[in-house]
């Protein structure tokens, strides 16, 4: 078990990850309890819109400001980028190698999946870390995960030693525990369910006939959430996506803070993502708002649909 204070145990990273990495995870576990109690109050739209031009819930304006705050606060962190924040904020250097310089930029979705605050469903936080300025491509992450509000506050934690699930608590003296349930994550060899974003109607035809053959062979697992879909793909083998549509052809999911980080989370399980047409880490965006269509999950069924969209 780790304290969610690097402090408190000496900066003992799981896996040897680098302490200013873990000092990242640790700021975003001492978020989480405070962000789930706070939800039941701030199940309303707050009125504004995101970069993106979505609607903002007032639960993604709240996870968005702790997280912020706790982040930002990390001596390792030069710079931070949110799904709610128009630019990178200034955390305290120019990202990158030159000495003394903060050696990471970490980007994040607050609230990956706050239209299911309403509808009392899985909702997270998904960060990456990047070890150069942002906009960059997943190839400059150096660790990622999410934080998973189900029934039970976990976090999927990437990086140099593998993928772990650790569970997040509040224990009675105020602290923030995080407890690793899993210590090596691998998808399962055999697939089990699917998740499939958008309007069927606007999916292209490729799709649709990938679509078509996958919902004969696995069972549907779609929540609203990516990081709850993607949980159910990391737990029982199968994929996730996200498409191009004939309305959007790059897709809804945003490659610096969606993408990036669950194509490094299924990489590192074994697993495989792609744009439909290279691997997702590979992309090189323009900014850190770019959109692009999402498939991931196992090796084989990722292979079949940059077949099928050939
Ligand atoms: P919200 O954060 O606005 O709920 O969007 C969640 C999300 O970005 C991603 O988590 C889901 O996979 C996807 O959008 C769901 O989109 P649809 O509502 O179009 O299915």
């Amino acid at each position: 078990m780790t304290d969610a204070d690097p402090a408190a145990d000496g900066g003992v990273a799981p896996g040897g990850t680098d302490p200013a990495v873990e000092a990242i995870f640790d700021a975003v576990a001492a978020t989480a309890p405070e962000i789930r109690a706070a939800l039941p109050g701030r199940r309303v739209e707050s009125g504004t819109d995101n970069p993106s031009g979505e609607s903002v819930m007032a639960g993604d304006l709240y996870a968005d400001e702790l997280l912020g705050d706790a982040i930002t606060a990390v001596d390792g962190v030069g710079s931070f980028v949110s799904e709610e924040r128009e630019t990178a904020v200034d955390a305290g250097g120019a990202v990158g190698e030159a000495d003394g310089e903060p050696p990471y930029a970490v980007a994040i979705d607050p609230l990956d999946g706050s239209s299911n605050l309403r509808s009392n469903n899985a909702m997270g936080t998904v960060v990456g870390v990047y070890d150069a300025p942002l906009p960059a491509t997943g190839r400059d992450l150096v660790a990622a995960g999410y934080v998973l509000y189900g029934p039970i506050t976990t976090m999927v934690v990437a990086d140099d030693a593998g993928v772990r699930e650790e569970v997040v608590e509040a224990d009675a003296d105020g602290s923030v525990s995080r407890t690793v349930v899993e210590d090596d994550l691998r998808l399962p060899d055999d697939p089990l369910v699917y998740g499939f974003g958008g309007r069927v109607p606007d999916w292209p035809d490729d799709f649709t006939a990938y679509a078509r053959e996958i919902e004969d062979e696995l069972k549907l697992r779609y929540g609203g959430a990516m990081v709850g879909d993607v949980n159910q793909v990391l737990t029982y083998g199968g994929i996730f996506a996200y498409p191009a549509l004939n309305s959007a052809p790059d897709g809804k999911l945003r490659l610096s803070f969606e993408a990036n980080p669950i194509a490094y989370i299924i990489e590192r399980a074994g697993g495989a993502a792609t744009d439909g047409e290279v691997d997702i880490l590979d992309v090189e965006p323009e900014g850190v708002h770019d959109r692009v269509p999402l498939y991931v999950g196992n090796e084989a069924l990722i292979e079949r649909l940059q077949a099928a969209l050939d």
